[in-house]
């Protein structure tokens, strides 16, 4: 089986400057890890800064990274920002996959409704944007998980 590479990146300037409280990425990770027998996973901390969210996403972009998950960064707080920053890289919008997401996360809480988290193609990487809490992307990975290998298939 080939490999396939994922990317997880955590958005947080908490977390930038402590990354022992970084736990949703450690989560994806495993989360990953445990669900598909081929996944590598790469992973990284980024703060709340438009370019640098965008540089971090790059970096992955156009290689052999199938899909990038990010956590963090998708709510109202005046620097959260990350769905801002990953449309400016997006070739392909994927609404429906964030919509997805949207339902089976309001299934579980209305605070869904403050998540603006978007999903695209870029080049040949899914991007797809998660909330920062642990809680939420254990609930928005078990959403998503079924999807990934037909949507890597027809990616790649
Ligand atoms: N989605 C799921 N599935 N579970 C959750 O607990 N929390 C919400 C929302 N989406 C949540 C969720 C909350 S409380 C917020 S503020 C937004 O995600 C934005 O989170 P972020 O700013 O950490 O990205
Ligand atoms: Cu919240």
């Amino acid at each position: 089986m080939d490999v396939v590479y994922f990317g997880v990146l955590t958005i947080s300037d908490t977390c930038y400057k402590d990354p022992s409280k970084n736990l949703s990425g450690p989560k994806l990770v495993r989360l990953i890890i445990e669900s598909f027998s081929n996944a590598e996973v790469a992973c990284s901390i980024a703060p709340d800064e438009h370019a640098v969210i965008q540089e971090g996403l790059c970096r992955w972009i156009g290689s052999d990274f199938r899909v990038i998950f990010t956590t963090g960064g998708t709510g109202f707080g005046p620097r959260d920002v990350t769905p801002e920053a990953t449309k400016t890289l997006v070739d392909r919008d994927c609404p429906h996959l964030a919509m997805v997401i949207a339902q089976a996360s309001l299934n579980k809480t209305k605070f869904a409704a403050l998540s603006r988290g978007i999903c695209g193609i870029a080049r040949n990487t899914l991007i797809i944007n998660l909330p920062g809490s642990e809680k939420a992307v254990t609930e928005c990975f078990a959403t998503v998980r079924d999807l990934l290998p037909h949507a890597i298939h027809l990616i790649t």
